[in-house]
């Protein structure tokens, strides 16, 4: 999953797509490039962002989703005004950073549409979520909210086939946090749901390499947190460098297979 945020603030790509057709030439590229989807959002969520309203979100990814029609493209978004917009110009796929919790008719909008939604756990909301995240056992919290989430989809009747989970990684998580959470991946994957993380370019990898103040961690980094999420059965990975993720989850894949061929 290629990411294009249109937005001025996002973290690591925050005003490279300052124009519709800079976006989509983007997405296009990642596609291109290998990427099963174009994941388009108008509305930051790194750590301290503030909402946007509703007529904002739009102003920014209509314009790229219409360039974008026929391809395959997810709408990051957590309402439902934006996800029907989007789905209408092609969209296949919702990715909702609040798990369905900010906008109760998100779901009925996934349900009658029948697209495939992404749930991901957050502690608190990006305004405040980084002020000294707690859990007694991070895993355990974020399996639990995932499992009761996924229930709530499928009662709000969203196809359980259609619903991938994500742990979140920097939502209301210390760097510990979130390589525990990497860590014992496998516990969120035992739940039965596709796992979708989304690490590229997070500052806990760049605490990792020794960069404790770096807000952007690098492309190298990301690769190979992609590649130890694999290894413990994550199966979509939202990136911004997708040849290099693509390259390295290709070689990962053919040493788990012993071949070469798929
Ligand atoms: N991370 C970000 C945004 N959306 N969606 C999912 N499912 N998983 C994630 O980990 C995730 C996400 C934050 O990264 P980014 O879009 O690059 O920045 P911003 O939120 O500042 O736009």
């Amino acid at each position: 999953m290629g990411i294009v945020n249109v937005t001025p603030d996002s973290f690591s790509d925050g005003g490279s797509y300052a124009s519709p057709e800079a976006a989509a030439e983007a997405g296009r590229w990642m596609l291109a490039e290998g990427a099963s989807l174009v994941d388009v959002g108008g509305e930051s969520t790194r750590p301290g962002a503030e909402p946007v309203s509703e007529a904002e979100e739009l102003r920014r990814v209509v314009p790229a989703l219409e360039l974008l029609t026929g391809l395959p493209v997810s709408i990051d978004t957590s309402r439902a005004e934006v996800a029907r917009r989007a789905i209408a110009l092609g969209a296949t796929m919702v990715n909702d950073v609040t798990a369905l919790r900010r906008d109760t008719e998100l779901a009925g909008v996934v349900a009658d549409a029948g697209v495939d939604v992404c749930l991901m756990h957050m502690q608190g909301d990006p305004a405040t979520m980084q002020d000294g995240p707690r859990y007694d056992d991070v895993v355990d919290a974020v399996a639990s909210f995932l499992g009761e989430r996924l229930e709530v989809a499928v009662t709000e009747g969203i196809d359980e086939e259609r619903i991938w989970l994500d742990p979140g990684i920097g939502f209301g998580k210390t760097a510990d946090q979130n390589l525990e959470l990497l860590r014992r991946l496998e516990r969120i994957v035992a739940i039965g749901r596709p796992v979708l993380v989304g690490l590229s370019r997070k500052s806990t990898l760049a605490r990792v390499v020794g960069e404790p103040d770096a807000v952007v961690a690098s492309d190298v980094a990301s690769v190979g947190a992609a590649v130890a999420a694999f290894d413990r059965g994550a199966t979509m990975f939202r990136v911004h460098d997708v040849r290099a993720h693509v390259e390295a989850l290709a070689v990962a894949a053919a040493v788990e297979r012993g071949r070469v061929a798929r």
